[in-house]
């Protein structure tokens, strides 16, 4: 098969449905290129002098690695001269980042969680870059957190990157999920999976189990009867994953089924789970549904959901619809 590359996709994408005007394209070509150069940093590891941590906290109160708070610089400044951004926010950053006056402002807003999995950063385990793309609101001023307050539907593109074995970079632009595999010796994104689908039914559940004695009773209910197989009510046995790296497990969600779980528990009823919505689980479940798959709170769509805080948190349901149905049924229940 005759591969293509990013640009040419993307070109052909905007003649096939006029959806992706040269400004949205110039904003995924740059997003694109900036995670090829957080591709090149994490790949030097030790010799980079990129492991371990900067000594420093994010607003999440989490202590961050030095390759956190490059990766964000990464994707800022390769964004904010561009002139087709309004403003930008990451989940390193406490506020909102407008493009600063010296560049022209453009109708797209950013935001990002630069390296997601930093857990698995010094361990050589795979880890990525989340990214979410909104309209800014017609005759916005001065971007505001509250212009970012948009819910999951309205994002026009979302992706992820995922530093792996290879580097893949997986989009939607609302007119389903495409995977490109980067050449490094050409340092091009090549088109190596079209419309990728997740199947409805799955035999493989990801959840980090050592909570189980905090979950609510619907998880609960839910995990337990995976876990009793061929003699509980399921009838059949399940497999378990859990990375510990939203990008590799919905990656494998992707490319074989698989439901991921991260959900509210009884240890702090005032987080509503650890990811957070408008970086982590938004982008996620744009992607996720854009593959024919589902993605709750435990209640309803993420991509629904009303934000009211830049960083709030949501408990996450994502993948195989047949089984994200079961366990949001049980909270419905
Ligand atoms: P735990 C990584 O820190 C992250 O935000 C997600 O990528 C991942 O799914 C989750 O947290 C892992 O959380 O509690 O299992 O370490």
């Amino acid at each position: 098969m005759k591969r293509i590359s990013l640009t040419q996709y993307l070109v052909e994408e905007q003649r096939l449905h006029n959806t992706i005007p040269a400004e949205l394209r110039l904003l995924i070509e740059v997003v694109a290129r900036a995670c090829k150069t957080i591709s090149h940093s994490v790949g030097k590891g030790a010799l980079g002098e990129v492991l371990g941590t900067a000594e420093t906290e994010n607003v999440q109160g989490e202590v961050q690695k030095k390759l956190d708070i490059i990766s964000n610089e990464i994707l800022l400044e390769a964004n904010e001269w561009g002139g087709h951004l309004a403003a930008m926010a990451s989940e390193e950053m406490e506020s909102i980042h407008p493009i600063p006056n010296r560049y022209p402002k453009g109708e797209y807003m950013l935001l990002f969680d630069p390296l997601d999995g930093s857990s698995n950063i010094d361990v050589n385990v795979s880890i990525g870059t989340i990214f979410s793309v909104l309209k800014a609101p017609e005759g916005m001023g001065e971007p505001t957190e509250a212009d970012f307050m948009q819910a999951g539907s309205k994002q026009v593109a979302a992706g992820y990157a995922v530093y792996g074995p290879q580097t893949m970079l997986v989009l939607t632009t609302g007119h389903g999920v495409n995977c490109f595999t980067l050449d490094r010796e050409m340092g091009s994104w090549v088109l190596t999976q079209r419309d990728m689908q997740i199947p409805a039914k799955t035999k493989e559940f990801a959840i980090n189990m050592s909570n189980m004695r905090h979950w609510h009773p619907p998880v609960k209910r839910y995990v337990e009867e995976l876990l009793a197989g061929d003699t509980g009510p399921r009838g059949t046995n399940f497999n378990m994953r859990w990375i510990a790296s939203m990008v590799a497990d919905v990656h494998r969600i992707l490319n074989r089924g698989g439901i991921f779980m991260y959900p509210a528990d009884l240890r702090d009823t005032s987080m509503p789970g650890k990811l957070r919505l408008m970086y982590e689980a938004n982008p996620m479940a744009f992607i996720v549904e854009q593959a024919g798959g589902a993605a709750t709170d435990g209640k309803q769509r993420i991509l629904d959901i009303e934000p009211h805080k830049l960083h709030q948190r949501v408990p996450v349901f994502l993948g195989s619809r047949d089984e994200v149905a079961v366990v949001t049924g049980y909270h419905q229940g």
